[in-house]
């Protein structure tokens, strides 16, 4: 399925039926009367947060959205039918924005519905308009109109942990290693094209959820390499892991690698740089001869960073590396709710 994270779609909700104007006409009764059923109400449009959804692809190829139309009342006091509501199920993390205001309308962060439009109300049939001065009303209500908007979806995945590195710094090979993702792997840069969600389940803990994004490279903000688009990917997760390849083929040290990366948030936005992180040096079964473990933790330690040595080819340090991941994400899900989820 082809990763889609916009989409423009538009949304209506059915009109009611009208109301029904009819007289009891039977053999045997006298001053019939009015009998004309209600119309039905038109179906309402509804939101629905689904985490089996990971895309937004199916607006481009559906956008647009109806419910039904409520059906016309019938004689002998019969309602007419009311209009099938639609409910539209959408990945969880999607930002649903009114495209004329440009105000945010909601978040879909949980798996429960949401009321959007709602349905116009069938129309009253005759019967209700008898009154002592008009026995026979010939009128009958129209439906309401359906009501109908343009809106933008917008998706920021949600995951608890961003893995952000350089193209070939070992992401996907690592999200393939600690949890169910298994992403494309291979020796060239760019190979991943989108993100790729895994669920990671350390024994003890809470099971947590991994973003691994396309690679970043120096002036990503400029649009170099794939540009920053993927950075809002990670815009809410709890802890962002930069991934950092000490092998022969990293031609920077460790910490410049790190500068740059750190850069290129910052750039994108501020707040990437309130969140909590920790750096892992990946590929150390592989270190560059001029490259040493301990003195590499003790840069980081000077500039103030948390760095764990990962191999995910001989697994060395990933257990460490997922408790201390699951740790800082349980840490982070206790604490009170604020506004930094955005
Ligand atoms: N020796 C060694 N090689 C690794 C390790 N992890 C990944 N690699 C290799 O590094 C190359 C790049 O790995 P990927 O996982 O595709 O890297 P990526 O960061 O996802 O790359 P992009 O998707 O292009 O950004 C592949 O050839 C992997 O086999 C490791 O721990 N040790
Ligand atoms: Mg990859």
């Amino acid at each position: 399925m082809k990763f889609i994270d916009t989409a423009k779609i538009y949304i209506k909700s059915g009109k009611g039926g009208p109301g029904c104007s009819s007289m009891r006409r039977e053999k045997f009764i006298e001053f019939g009367g009015p009998n004309g059923g209600d119309g039905g109400r038109g179906g309402s449009v509804f939101l629905e947060g689904d985490s089996r959804y990971s895309t937004l692809q199916d607006f481009r190829v559906h956008p647009h959205q109806k419910a039904g139309n409520g059906m016309a009342g019938m004689g002998d006091n019969k309602f007419g039918k009311s209009g099938a509501d639609k409910i539209i199920k959408v990945p969880l993390g999607t930002i649903i924005i009114n495209d004329e205001t440009d105000e945010i309308i909601t978040e879909i962060l949980e798996e429960k519905q949401l009321l959007l439009l709602k349905g116009g109300k069938g129309g009253l049939g005759n019967t209700h308009f008898k009154s002592s001065t008009n026995r026979a009303p010939r009128y009958a209500q129209p439906g309401e109109p359906g009501q109908e908007m343009t809106l933008r979806l917008e998706l920021k995945i949600m995951a608890d942990v961003g893995l952000v590195g350089f193209p070939n710094a070992g992401k996907s090979t690592l999200i393939s290693a600690i949890s169910n993702a298994r992403p494309k792997i291979a020796d060239y840069p760019f190979t991943t094209l989108v993100p790729n969600l895994g669920v990671v389940q350390v024994s003890g803990f809470k099971s947590f959820v991994v973003a691994d994004i396309p690679g970043i490279i120096e002036n990503a903000h400029l649009g170099h390499g794939l540009g920053d688009q993927f950075l809002k990917h990670i815009q809410r997760t709890s802890v962002l892991a930069f991934l950092i390849d000490c092998s022969d083929l990293a031609e920077i040290s460790p910490v410049e690698t790190f500068n740059v990366l750190l850069n290129e948030l910052k750039r994108f936005s501020e707040d990437l740089m309130e969140k909590q992180r920790i750096v892992l040096l990946s590929k150390v079964d592989a270190i560059r001869s001029d490259l040493n473990i301990e003195s590499i933790i003790n840069q980081f330690k000077k500039i103030g960073e948390e760095l764990l040595p990962i191999s995910s080819v001989s697994r060395k340090g990933l257990n460490k590396a997922c408790i201390r991941l699951s740790t800082i994400v349980e840490a982070h899900k206790s604490k009170p709710v604020s506004d930094e989820s955005m």
